[in-house]
């Protein structure tokens, strides 16, 4: 640390993440003295914006980390496999984006709003959660202390901004092609099938069990960081043609009853949640008006009246800050405050 504040290093600053991650240092005026963005060669001398300066991208090598304090990592597992273990080793705290390190018992998975306890036995690497995960414990958290969830059932409907920058551009140039009455011309490169207009229930690979490696991460993530093995979830995760903001339908079975108006009181009073719940007002949550927010928005809560203790709940928020950039700066503040932030 420099005398007025950390050297952070952002690893993967040209993408959609990164970007992002930029800015939300930006704008909660992180105690940095120098923020570093780091890319691939294919984008070294680049040049990203950081408090309107525009900052010189370097390539990232082995012997980047020296002198770094901190390292917010959203450049890909591989990446982050091979790199973030030498940046521990130069002494620098990693917090990394990929699912790399997320199911490593010797890393804390964390949401600030959740598990901070975990950030206490770090070794240098912390793991930030997938982006449907996170939004979904935010919400659930507080039902879980209060009423004891037993078994979740979770639908997504997942912006295309997950798959990065390409899959803005895909959807973009799609829709674009078929208002122009052009859609033969329409190949899709990032996704299998054409996402203008259309729903992909394919996220990530398919595993031997028949899921996708989207849907396994929020059934193992989600025990993970809420310390809980005995929670039952099955997930289906699908993708929409929406540019921001992940929603979600969740169906939870709890072992205390609690009621929609009680989980409605509970909720509002949540950190990080914003109940939006006014069905006669047409008031409910939209991706439409959770991007650039940092909350998430919970609203359609409602008693499952096909079980004793059951609810439904509609789950939205920005997958892009809260699902990525803004938690992983939550959670380095979260070590600053907790003393746990280490001087290279
Ligand atoms: P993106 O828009 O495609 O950007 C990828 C970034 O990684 C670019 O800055 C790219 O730099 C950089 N990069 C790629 N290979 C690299 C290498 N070998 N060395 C250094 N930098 C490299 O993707 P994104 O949407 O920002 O996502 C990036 C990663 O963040 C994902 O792969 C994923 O692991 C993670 N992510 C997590 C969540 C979540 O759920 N928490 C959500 C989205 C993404 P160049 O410009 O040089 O190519
Ligand atoms: O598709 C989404 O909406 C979220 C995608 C996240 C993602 C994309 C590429 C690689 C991840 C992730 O964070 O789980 C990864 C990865 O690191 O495995």
């Amino acid at each position: 640390m420099k005398k007025d504040g950390y050297v952070v290093a952002v690893c993967g600053a040209t993408g959609a993440v990164g970007r992002v991650m930029l800015e939300v240092l930006a704008e909660r005026d992180f105690p940095a003295a120098e923020v570093i963005p780091f890319a691939s060669s294919r984008s070294a001398g680049s040049t990203v914006e950081y408090k309107g300066r525009e900052l010189t991208v370097r390539e990232l090598k082995e012997d980047s980390f020296a002198g770094i304090d901190l390292a917010l990592f959203s450049a890909g597992g591989s990446t982050s496999e091979k790199f973030a273990p030498l940046a521990a080793k130069a002494g620098c705290v990693v917090v990394d984006n990929s699912s790399a390190w997320r199911m490593d018992p010797g890393c804390p998975l964390v949401v600030p709003e959740v598990n901070p306890h975990d950030l206490a036995w770090h070794k240098g690497i912390i793991a930030n959660p997938n982006c449907s995960t996170i939004q979904m414990v935010v919400a659930l958290k507080p039902i879980h202390d209060a009423a004891g969830i037993r078994r979740i059932v979770v639908s997504t409907y997942q912006a295309v901004s997950g798959t990065g920058q390409k899959a803005i551009e895909e959807l973009a140039n799609q829709v674009q092609l078929m208002f122009n009455g052009r859609v033969e011309e329409i190949e899709p490169k990032v996704y299998p099938h054409r996402i203008a207009f259309n729903c992909l229930p394919q996220i990530d690979v398919f595993l031997d069990n028949d899921y996708t490696k989207e849907e396994m991460k929020m059934v193992n993530e989600t025990k993970k960081i809420m310390g809980d093995e005995s929670i039952r979830v099955t997930a289906t995760a699908v993708r929409v043609p929406v540019f921001f903001g992940h929603s979600e339908a969740v169906n939870i079975e709890t072992a205390k009853k609690l009621t929609a108006r009680d989980c409605r009181a509970l909720l509002s009073q949540a950190p990080g949640v914003r109940v939006l719940d006014n069905p006669s007002e047409r008031i409910y949550p939209m991706p439409i008006e959770a991007q650039g927010q940092d909350a998430t928005f919970v609203g359609r809560i409602r008693e499952d009246e096909t079980i004793d203790n059951g609810l439904n709940l509609w789950v939205v928020s920005d997958n892009i800050r809260k699902g990525a950039a803004l938690n992983a700066v939550q959670i380095a503040e979260k070590l600053i405050e907790m003393n746990l932030l280490r001087v290279a």
